[in-house]
């Protein structure tokens, strides 16, 4: 039996299926996908995944694409330690926390991630790569979401709208935690995984204060989170110090902007 996976140190969704990895402690065969040189993009890797993304989890040659599938692939097939409730109802309620990404939450977080810090990365090369680069993106959905975090970075309503989605996404996690120390019930489950990289990226552009100033169940569910192994594991044998410095330093000069824009929601 052999399990491969493509990934990036930085890359949320393979951050999200890392931590399953860990937890289930799974003997993987890695490959970096250089993203910034494009690398996901190559006929050979279209050929595992073609939306050209990373993480994809190859089991025996055959491919498994999409971060919150891949993580429910591992489950069913990895059950020990178990990562869902038994009961169906709770595994459905479950799965309205690891659909969460796919329902804009990713987005979201590419949104601040991009306006905020990688922006500046494309800010320092010539205009001629910069319209290539979106010349090359044959989506024009995504080709126009890539030209606005570039041009106008967190002046794009875009940015408002994805930090009005984290306040709304930390809103739901506050009451959900009320009467349960994880968010799917008494016990760790994918429900958690799922969320984890996306609180941890807006406090590495040191947003916290989101939760730490009103917040007290996420506050100490996301401290949980980060005092287990998988958490030690999946980040942290996985650095990207220079990035994580940059969104540490624009974060910090941008966090006005983005109380301003919580106090208007
Ligand atoms: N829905 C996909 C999203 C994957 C995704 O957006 N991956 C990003 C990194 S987090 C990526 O590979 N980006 C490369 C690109 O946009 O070219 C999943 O959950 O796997």
């Amino acid at each position: 039996m052999t399990l491969e996976l493509y990934h990036s140190n930085w890359s949320i969704c393979a951050q999200k299926v890392r931590l399953v990895i860990a937890e289930k402690g799974l003997d993987v065969v890695e490959h970096h996908v250089d993203l910034r040189a494009r690398e996901q993009q190559t006929p050979e890797y279209l050929k595992l995944n073609p939306k050209g993304y990373v993480p994809t989890l190859v089991h025996d040659g055959r491919p498994v694409i999409e971060s919150a599938l891949i993580c429910e692939y591992l489950e069913e097939v990895f059950p020990d330690p178990s990562l869902s409730p038994s009961d169906p109802v709770d595994r459905a309620y479950m799965r309205t926390w690891t659909r969460r990404p796919d329902d804009g939450l990713h987005r979201a977080c590419a949104t601040v991630t991009n306006a905020i810090a990688f922006r500046l990365q494309w800010l320092e090369k010539p205009a001629d790569e910069i319209a290539e680069m979106l010349a090359a993106t044959p989506d024009p959905a995504r080709r126009t979401w890539r030209r606005a975090m570039i041009e106008k970075g967190t002046e794009s309503q875009l940015f408002v709208n994805a930090v009005w989605a984290y306040e709304s996404l930390l809103g739901d996690m506050e009451t959900a935690l009320q009467d349960r120390d994880w968010l799917a019930g008494d016990s760790y489950t994918l429900a958690d995984v799922s969320l984890t990289s996306y609180l941890n990226r807006v406090s590495e552009l040191q947003f916290q204060p989101m939760w730490e100033r009103s917040r007290p169940r996420v506050t100490d569910w996301f401290d949980r989170i980060r005092a287990r192994q998988n958490f030690k594991t999946a980040f942290g044998n996985y650095p990207y110090v220079d990035y994580a410095a940059q969104m540490a330093e624009q974060g910090r000069i941008r966090w006005p902007e983005v109380e301003k824009i919580l106090e208007a929601a």
